[in-house]
């Protein structure tokens, strides 16, 4: 069992492409709101910014490099955060969306779903009294029967294509069985520890936010790989979130916030900023004795390339 006062990592992740802007007035939809709510949520402590992007105009997720590359180097202009980008998307993008722009940019850090999955809030549909945008009702009830895609060539491909230039994932697990699938690829030498896994509890389609389903996350983790070679995060959807988060920490892991997992920043309470979630656990957590890791320090945990090893500009320019 590690220390209490271990480094722990607090990763943000700024607006998904699961939300959509009718569910809270405080969701960033714009470059400018993306890249504001990103750099204040540095600022507070996020080592890690998750990083989707949405059409200016509406708020739809959208893969365009040119949409990234309107917030991401204003992100990396004003912090030293790593910065993490999708290729999750949403679930109605291809894979050759998803990968438009991390092929470009080659970021230090991207993420990679370990397993194709129903990935639903559909039941939210019928609560909401207004939609803000045409495309939102669609997209929320369309979710009922939609699968998300990652099949074992999808992941083999993201792997290949975005590891040859050095960049290492947020390997994200909604369930037991993506562990066997991580440990599959391990076995194929596809990739090396550290592994990072974000372990993502109380989504619909994958693992509920029980205690023990972490506990079995993490003694199956550490029957699969080693405990020494990797690190493990947690993100608790929804109402689950701040709690879930705090038992992960207590449990050695590493933390996930922002609105792209969960609006509120407690009952009944939306979040106003990425920022105010992040202050919340940084408070619990240091409170609880723990240090939060620098941007430095998580890249040494990690084991990730560097920031000045990535193709933001190239990207911004080639969209
Ligand atoms: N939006 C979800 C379908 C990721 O970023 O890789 C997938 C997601 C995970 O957000
Ligand atoms: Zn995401």
């Amino acid at each position: 069992m590690r220390l209490l006062n271990r480094k722990v990592i607090i990763s943000c992740a700024i607006t998904g492409a699961t939300h959509t802007p009718s569910m809270s007035e405080f969701l960033p939809l714009t470059p400018a709101q993306i890249a504001s709510q990103s750099i204040e949520a540095a600022h507070a402590g996020a080592a890690i910014l998750h990083l989707h992007a949405r059409e200016p105009s509406d708020g739809q997720p959208t893969p365009s490099p040119d949409v990234f590359s309107q917030f991401v180097p204003a992100i990396v202009e004003a912090t030293d955060a790593v910065i993490n980008i999708t290729t999750g998307g949403s679930t109605r993008m291809t894979l050759a969306d998803r990968l438009a722009y991390p092929r470009l940019a080659r970021p230090e850090m991207c993420s990679l779903n370990m397993g194709s999955m129903n990935f639903s809030i559909h039941p939210i549909a019928a609560k909401m009294a207004s939609w803000r945008y045409e495309w939102e009702k669609g997209f929320i009830e369309g979710m009922e029967d939609t699968i998300f895609r990652n099949t074992f060539r999808d992941i083999k491909t993201i792997m290949l294509e975005l590891g040859e230039h050095g960049t290492r994932f947020e390997f994200e697990c909604y369930d037991v069985g993506h562990l066997y699938n991580l440990a599959h690829f391990v076995e194929q030498g596809l990739v090396k520890p550290p592994f990072f896994i974000q372990m993502v509890f109380g989504i619909l389609g994958g693992l509920g936010a029980e205690p023990e389903n972490m506990a079995v996350m993490r003694t199956t983790a550490d029957r699969l790989f080693g405990r020494e070679n990797y690190q493990f995060s947690v993100l608790g959807a929804g109402r689950h979130q701040m709690a879930f988060v705090t038992m992960g920490a207590i449990m050695g892991g590493n933390v996930r916030v922002g609105l792209e997992d969960s609006v509120f920043l407690s009952k009944g309470v939306k979040a106003e900023t990425n920022a105010q979630q992040v202050r919340k656990i940084r408070r619990i957590l240091e409170e609880l004795s723990f240090e939060i890791a620098t941007p430095a320090e998580a890249r040494q945990m990690l084991g990730l390339k560097g920031a000045d090893k990535v193709n933001f500009q190239a990207a911004a320019s080639a969209a």
